[in-house]
């Protein structure tokens, strides 16, 4: 049975605005789709070896949402995200070579070994943390957009949540809160309409729909087509223009698909949880597909220049897999530092 339909329309009004935009901008976000797409596939068909300590949450088909967003903020700005990571650290600008070392768990990984998938952090860019805890982050960017008021900053703070963080009180809280106080905080929910295996419909009454639900905390709340990069784009810089002209929050919920399993390599749709049928219905509206036609379509990417970018992110890649599982391991005499306890 398929119970969730891609709902958008494409980019079927959009092919007429693709002169609104710079073409180096266009190709800058189908790569930085691409390169995610590519880096994590590598991941994928490594991750059997079980060289990678760590356990992993493919956004492969959620691509469209990172590079979206992460276009519309500085370096200043902070993003903080949950399980599912690489696409938004990967995008906000985050350094794949530690992010891969942190992944073998060798020394030079960006959480110092000590994190894996899940906590990939990258201050330089703003990459500034991931939870496992699912709705962790969002107290957090909450937190952080405080501070940014208080001290006068020009920081937007935005949070990654799937459509399950919604559940946790504690995001009912920092929207209350957020709202209350006009922080410049965006809360982005990828819905993707699974929480590990269980379907939404049994976790969240029909009646609640999320981006409706978020506005009647008191700030704008948008639904946009979360596997065009262009919509994403667009509505996070609206956003980010308000929160950076004190305007307050903005909550936007994102339908995307995730084309793997929860969690793992592979997928995991023949376990019975959700239709195959369902998940390759999404896959023909995968964003990097419709992305690629529309550019080709509007005469902005030939079949050659789009072969050298494969090329040289494939190398990028590959350069990145070789320097992590040639990083040493970490001393045994490391293993306590910075750890904290009580
Ligand atoms: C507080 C909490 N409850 C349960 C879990 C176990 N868990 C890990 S990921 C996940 C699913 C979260 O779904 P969603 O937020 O929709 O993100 P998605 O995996 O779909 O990207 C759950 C229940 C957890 N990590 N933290
Ligand atoms: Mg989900």
């Amino acid at each position: 049975m398929v119970r969730y339909q891609y709902a958008g329309s494409g980019f079927r009004d959009w092919q007429r605005r693709a002169g609104e935009f710079d073409r180096e901008f266009l190709l800058r976000l189908y790569r930085s789709m691409l390169r995610i797409r590519i880096i994590e596939e590598e991941i994928e068909k490594r991750y059997h070896e079980d060289q990678m300590k760590t356990p992993i949450h493919l956004a492969i088909g959620q691509e469209a949402t990172s590079v979206g967003c992460c276009a519309a903020l500085t370096d200043d700005d902070l993003l903080y995200s949950s399980h599912r990571t690489h696409g938004n650290y990967l995008a906000k600008g985050g350094d794949l070579n530690a992010m891969l070392c942190e992944m073998f768990c060798r020394v030079n990984g960006c959480a110092g070994s000590r994190g894996g998938s899940m906590h990939l952090i990258d201050k330089k860019v703003g990459m500034a943390g991931t939870s496992a805890i699912v709705g962790g982050a969002v107290p957090i960017a909450t937190g952080a957009a405080l501070a940014t008021k208080m001290q006068g900053l020009d920081r937007v703070c935005v949070v990654f949540l799937g459509e399950a963080g919604v559940e946790e009180g504690v995001t009912s809280e920092s929207l209350n809160f957020a709202a209350l106080k006009q922080l410049p905080v965006i809360y982005f929910c990828e819905n993707n309409f699974y929480s590990v295996q269980s379907p939404l419909a049994t976790r969240q009454h029909p009646d609640r729909v999320i981006w409706k639900w978020a506005a009647s905390y008191g700030m704008p709340s948008r639904l946009v087509d979360g596997t065009n990069v262009l919509a994403v784009y667009e509505v996070a810089k609206e956003a980010v223009e308000r929160a950076r002209r004190g305007g307050g929050p903005t909550f936007i919920e994102a339908p995307v698909y995730r084309f793997r399993a929860h969690g793992g390599a592979g997928d995991d749709s023949k376990t019975g949880y959700r239709d195959v049928v369902e998940r390759e219905a999404w896959e023909q509206v995968c964003p990097i597909k419709t992305y690629h036609e529309f550019l080709r379509n509007a005469g902005l990417l030939d079949v050659r220049t789009h072969e050298r970018m494969q090329r040289e992110i494939l190398d990028e890649t590959l350069a990145a897999f070789e320097f992590a599982v040639n990083s040493p391991n970490p001393e045994e005499a490391d293993l306590y530092r910075n750890v904290y306890s009580a």
